[in-house]
């Protein structure tokens, strides 16, 4: 399971872009994604600082690595899971249930449903994003940077590195503080997440709960 380090900051019109392209930055073209969030009806997944979503038709969750973290770190750290028995396992851990003995494609589907005694699992937030995608050359296969555009009017850009273990995580934070530097970004530019403005927009007892239970 791969994990992702990233930083959050306000793009500047035009200018982001323009430090992008002083840095050697290589345009990725752009994308529309379409992101729909799931959790149980009284938010333990999210609760629990895991995110279930369905991207374009796949399914992704992302869950902590080390220890927990809010708004507040300029970095965060997540791993990336994509398989859907990998998934599965995670969201039963969390859910306070037994491992099933074949967690299969087909078990996902039958844990949305609640089948098996559990809460169900519904969507709670739907987001269209327009992304700008970059890559940036660097150490261990560099960077990407992404500007960000929500359906909702958000915009948030991204410096992300990929790694493969927690002991690259440190190593990774300095790449982004390098990059962040190099493009002029401040502490006072850190920005939050598209979910976290759609929870407080659309879903304000949610967030509020998220608030409490410090996860965002
Ligand atoms: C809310 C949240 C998560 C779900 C959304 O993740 P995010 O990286 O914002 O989405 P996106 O579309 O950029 O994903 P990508 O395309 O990069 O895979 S994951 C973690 N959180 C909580 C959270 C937090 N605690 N602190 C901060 C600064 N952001 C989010």
């Amino acid at each position: 399971m791969p994990i992702e380090v990233e930083r959050k900051f306000v793009p500047r019109e035009g200018e982001t872009e323009r430090k992008l392209a002083e840095l050697g930055a290589v345009p990725l073209g752009s994308a529309r994604l379409q992101d729909q969030y799931y959790d149980t009806e009284d938010s333990r997944l999210t609760a629990s600082d895991l995110w279930l979503r369905r991207r374009d038709g796949a399914w992704e969750l992302k869950s902590p690595v080390g220890s927990p973290h809010g708004a507040g770190a300029s970095t965060t750290q997540y791993r990336e899971s994509v398989s859907e028995p990998e998934i599965v396992s995670l969201i039963l851990q969390a859910l306070g249930r037994g491992a099933t003995a074949d967690p299969g494609p087909s078990q996902l589907e039958h844990l949305l449903q609640g089948e098996g005694g559990g809460p169900c699992l519904a969507p709670f937030a739907s987001i269209m994003t327009h992304r700008d995608s970059y890559h940036l050359p660097g150490p261990a296969g560099g960077a990407r940077v992404t500007i960000d555009r929500t359906d909702f009017g958000h915009r948030v850009a991204e410096i992300e590195v990929m790694v493969g273990t927690e002991a690259e995580v440190p190593r990774a934070q300095a790449q982004i503080q390098e990059i962040a530097a190099k493009l002029g970004i401040e502490e006072t530019d850190s920005q939050i997440g598209k979910l976290n403005v759609y929870l407080q927009k659309f879903r304000p007892r949610h967030f509020q709960r998220l608030c409490e239970a410090g996860v965002l």
